[in-house]
């Protein structure tokens, strides 16, 4: 693993007793410190002013109460947040979570994330995200509305569209965000379209929003790939999870002359050697919201579905994580080296342990990092509130030409300054130091903010 540098180590350290109970907020600061040393080895001044220490302590976060009444008539309680990490490039940008497992480490981790992921879209966002311990998963949709109408009566007082502008994560999609924004303008008593992204078409969304995310992956995967004069085509790919983010890299990949055999939920996964039906698996979870495990009901013989399994067991050239954050450890990344994986790219955010990073690494893996890789929905929702600001709607063609281009060019900024540094082909290292310089060049001319 990376050695921290040792001027580096007492921040990690303040990090440390400042958010206790916070491990997955720790690990993602960890692994940009790590990256920082050669930064500072060459660029002393970006050790000074604590500009570093700065980086790593979230401008505001707010957690609040989130009443509401299920369709028993009974009364509910969650807890909402939002973590406003960075407003050094832009107003805060990033997803809201609906998922049990989020708490404020969760929120910060993501919203750290966010923050050099924004900047390395070169679009002026600054990093938030939010989210809420609420679990859609076998709510009616009169409960999730009225969920989201308590919960933005209070985020509302927070966001705006040039103070924050939240969007999609797991468990918040289209529907989730039309509740919201439709109580938002209920409070405003205003039609402020870009104060959320990830609209509905009829609302002011943006063409190839929904896609983005995925089809952005599969783009940085593929230049990725041209680097070593490889391509999609003809290639075995496995994809975890089978929502938003999955769905729209399957689709890509098969676009792109890939094969995915495999895909997953929290229970399960799928294996169709003849490659997962994507229509089948797009009527099973943006339709009828079921498990993954009706794949291989309704598809019978020559599919699998295996309880509990982890999806990572299936033998594959290209490796694509796009559920949820540490679900590849060290063990499954063994269990894909072994089985001859070439590459590797993060839907998700934080998918890979830090040892899984290690093992591809060390194995000779390409491995495109999330905070580079799935940078093209929240780039997509830039360019939702560029259309918004100008009350404009571009074409799925012209919106999908923009997202190509972006992803082309962070894989570019990575791939070269990863060069730069000296570690060639290390695009964590790219990534970590590309969003770090754009950020600290930002903060420093803004004086000690
Ligand atoms: P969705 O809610 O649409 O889908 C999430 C998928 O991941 C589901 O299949 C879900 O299974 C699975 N999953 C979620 N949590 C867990 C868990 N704890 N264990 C196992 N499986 C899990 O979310 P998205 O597709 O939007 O998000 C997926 C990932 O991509 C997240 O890491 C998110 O932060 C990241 N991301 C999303 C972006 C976007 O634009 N939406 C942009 C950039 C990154 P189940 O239904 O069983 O829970
Ligand atoms: O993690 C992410 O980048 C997102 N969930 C998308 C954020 C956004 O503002 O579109």
């Amino acid at each position: 693993m990376t050695q921290l540098d040792e001027k580096l180590e007492p921040v990690l350290d303040e990090v440390a007793r400042r958010n206790p109970g916070e491990p997955e907020f720790l690990q993602a600061v960890r692994e940009v410190l790590e990256s920082l040393g050669r930064v500072i080895a060459k660029r002393p001044e970006y050790a000074d002013d604590a500009l570093i220490e700065r980086i790593c302590e979230p401008e505001r976060q707010i957690i609040f109460r989130v009443p509401w009444i299920d369709d028993k008539g009974r009364v509910c309680i969650n807890r909402g947040f939002r973590v406003q990490f960075n407003s050094a490039l832009g107003p805060y940008k990033g997803g809201i979570r609906f998922h049990p497992s989020v708490n404020v480490g969760i929120i910060k981790f993501l919203g750290f994330e966010q923050t050099f992921k924004n900047a390395l879209t070169g679009l002026p966002i600054g990093g938030g995200k939010g989210g809420s311990d609420f679990d859609p998963k076998g709510r009616s949709d009169a409960e999730v509305m009225r969920f989201c109408q308590s919960f933005m009566t209070e985020l509302s007082r927070h966001i705006g569209v040039y103070t924050d502008v939240p969007a999609g994560d797991i468990g918040v999609g289209g529907r989730e965000i039309g509740y919201m924004f439709g109580q938002y303008k209920r409070l405003r008593n205003s039609y402020e379209a870009g104060v959320l992204t990830g609209k509905g078409l009829s609302y002011g969304g943006s063409r190839a929003r929904t896609e983005a995310t995925g089809y952005g992956n599969t783009y940085f995967v593929q230049s990725m790939l041209a680097t070593q004069d490889q391509s999609f085509d003809g290639k075995r790919v496995v994809v975890s999870g089978s929502g938003n983010v999955a769905i729209y890299t399957m689709e890509k990949v098969g676009m792109l002359g890939g094969t995915v055999v495999a895909c997953s939920d929290s229970n399960g996964y799928v294996l169709d050697e003849n490659g997962i039906d994507l229509d089948l698996v797009k009527e099973i979870k943006e339709v009828r919201r079921e498990r993954i495990a009706e794949y291989a009901r309704i598809k019978g013989t020559g599919t699998h579905y295996i309880a509990g399994g982890t999806v990572w067991d299936v033998p594959c050239d290209i490796a694509m994580p796009s559920a949820t954050q540490n679900e590849l450890t060290g063990k499954d990344a063994r269990k894909l080296v072994r089985n001859g994986v070439m590459a590797v790219g993060e839907g998700a955010n934080m998918p890979s342990t830090p040892d899984a990073i290690h093992i591809f690494q060390q194995a000779g893996v390409m491995f495109a990092p999330g905070k580079a890789a799935n940078a093209g929905g929240v780039a997509t929702s830039a360019l939702e509130m560029q259309q918004n600001a100008s009350r404009d709607s571009w074409t799925f063609e012209q919106t999908e030409q923009r997202l190509a281009t972006i992803m082309r060019n962070i894989h570019d900024t990575c791939a070269e300054t990863a060069e730069e540094y000296g570690a060639p082909g290390d695009y964590v290292l790219g990534a970590n130091i590309a969003g770090f310089v754009c950020v600290a060049e930002a903060m420093e001319a803004l004086g000690v903010i």
